[in-house]
């Protein structure tokens, strides 16, 4: 039997007044429009997404622009070219890009290219792949016209020659905040989430991965379904943290299908954490995972592993919210 809803829905479309997805973003009783972004540089990063949003422009495009400018941002030490390096010395950048109509796009180990998220684009609107690693990834970003230039930072390369002193992989919970003393910080990937104002979501996720991997190490932002997911018929999901963690678990996918199963984000992203906690308890608590969930509603939530996570939320109310999220440790690391 048709509900009142659905009647009045069915009746519009008939009528040819408003498409599907539209009705969705009105039902979310704001506009609909809204983006989100990890991290405190996620305030920022979502004001340069949000004038897409507000002219009514579609959340791809929003969440490219979001993260290109957390690329450029010269005081994040994980993402684009202020990124720490690996333990070669070499900076190589993973990213992801997602529209909620399923089309996908990913760049991994992609070196010297200063926009990766924007290669991730081409790869989904140009080729018959989902991911471009490496070299090809990098001939394929000249080819499409970017410009090979040097990333590396002094500040990032006096970093890397510090570390090799210990040459310790210890992955730091929540290390110092950006632009302070030490570029320690070394999980400050920034996941982006936006739905536009007809109701289409998109998500993307770029990063230079954990400062000192291994060379040839790809962590889950680039991996579809680990760092990043979107279905328009439920929601997005994104995640910033120790990678292996996300892809072992299928973490951002999972985040989504239990958002289909009828939770709410945040209900979601603490499942998840869960899982993580299940499957390692005793390494778990030593590193840092954190999850955020925009569902079809707009409706925003997060879950972390140790405390300290903070998310940024854009819409046409407040386009400063930072928030902090709940987590299942409550002490950071010492
Ligand atoms: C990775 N998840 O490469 C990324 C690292 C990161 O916040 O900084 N996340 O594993």
């Amino acid at each position: 039997m048709t509900d009142r809803r659905q009647f009045l829905q069915a009746g519009l479309l008939a009528a040819g007044a408003v498409s599907l997805p539209a009705l969705r973003a009105r039902a979310a009783g704001n506009g609909g429009a809204r983006v989100v972004s990890t991290w405190d540089f996620g305030v920022p990063a979502n004001q340069a997404a949000w004038p897409v949003l507000a002219r009514g422009g579609n959340a791809l495009d929003a969440v490219e622009a979001g993260t290109r400018w957390a690329e450029s941002d010269l005081c994040n030490p994980t993402v684009g070219r202020c990124g720490n390096p690996d333990r070669d010395g070499v900076l190589t950048l993973d990213a992801s890009i997602m529209d909620g109509d399923g089309r996908c796009g990913a760049v991994a180990a992609l070196q010297d290219i200063l926009h990766p998220i924007s290669v991730a684009r081409r790869v989904m609107e140009k080729t018959p792949h989902v991911m471009l690693v490496g070299e090809g990834a990098q001939q394929f970003a000249l080819a499409e016209g970017f410009e090979k230039q040097r990333l590396l930072t002094p500040q990032a390369e006096k970093a890397w020659r510090e570390w090799l002193k210990t040459a310790e992989y210890k992955p730091e919970i929540n290390a110092e905040r950006r632009g302070q003393p030490g570029n320690k910080d070394n999980h400050d990937t920034i996941g982006m989430l936006a739905i536009d104002a007809r109701g289409r979501l998109a998500g993307a996720c770029t990063t230079s991965g954990m400062a000192w991997k291994l060379h040839g190490r790809v962590g889950d932002s680039p991996i579809i379904g680990a760092g990043l997911y979107v279905d328009n018929e439920v929601g997005a999901a994104t995640a910033s943290g120790v990678g292996e963690e996300m892809i072992r678990n299928a973490a951002s996918f999972l985040v989504v299908e239990l958002m289909r199963q009828g939770r709410s984000p945040m209900d979601a992203c603490r499942e998840a954490i869960d899982r993580v906690v299940r499957k390692r308890p005793e390494a778990s608590k030593n590193l840092q995972v954190c999850f955020l969930a925009l569902n079809k509603h707009g409706e925003v939530g997060a879950f972390a592993l140790h405390r300290g996570f903070v998310y940024a939320v854009c819409d046409a109310g407040r386009q400063d919210d930072l928030r902090e999220s709940g987590s299942v440790y409550t002490t950071t690391q010492s």
